[in-house]
């Protein structure tokens, strides 16, 4: 079992019902727990285009059995299961579910990166993070 640490984010429709929806979808997943849940925080936009609505960002710290590259294809699979749709880089959305660290892995392929390459740069990453670790 690895530990594990996820971002979360949402900024259309319901945020906060999203934020929960995708947590027990998360958890509900074969050979992973969720350990500790961070606040949600309420956060300006970075990035992306101008205009879009505030985040609603949270945490979460889970101990899987699942490999990265395995984990990374069930959150893309959860984030369109709930709706999300293909946009501009860093646009809004209606989930967005990343890995942040995941044990003591450094991973730099094409479809993955661990550590996450713009979490410590991120208030709204690293702020729910401290909850957490
Ligand atoms: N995610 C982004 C880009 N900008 N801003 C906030 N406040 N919260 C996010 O989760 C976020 C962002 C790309 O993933
Ligand atoms: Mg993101
Ligand atoms: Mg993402």
């Amino acid at each position: 079992m690895a530990i594990c640490y996820l971002g979360i984010g949402s900024n259309l429709g319901n945020r906060r019902k999203n934020i929960k929806l995708a947590i027990k979808k998360i958890s509900a997943l074969k050979e992973n727990r969720i350990i500790k849940e961070a606040r949600l925080f309420e956060t300006l936009p970075v990035g992306g285009p101008s205009g879009q609505p505030d985040y609603l960002n949270t945490a979460l710290k889970i101990k899987t059995n699942i490999p990265p590259l395995t984990l990374l294809k069930k959150l893309k699979k959860i984030e369109i299961e709930m709706g999300r749709v293909p946009s501009v880089r860093f646009g809004p959305r209606i989930i967005d579910l990343d890995i942040l660290l995941y044990g003591d892995k450094v991973i730099n392929s094409r479809k993955l990166t661990i550590p996450h390459p713009r979490m410590f740069k991120r208030d709204f990453v690293l702020k729910p993070l401290k909850e957490v670790l």
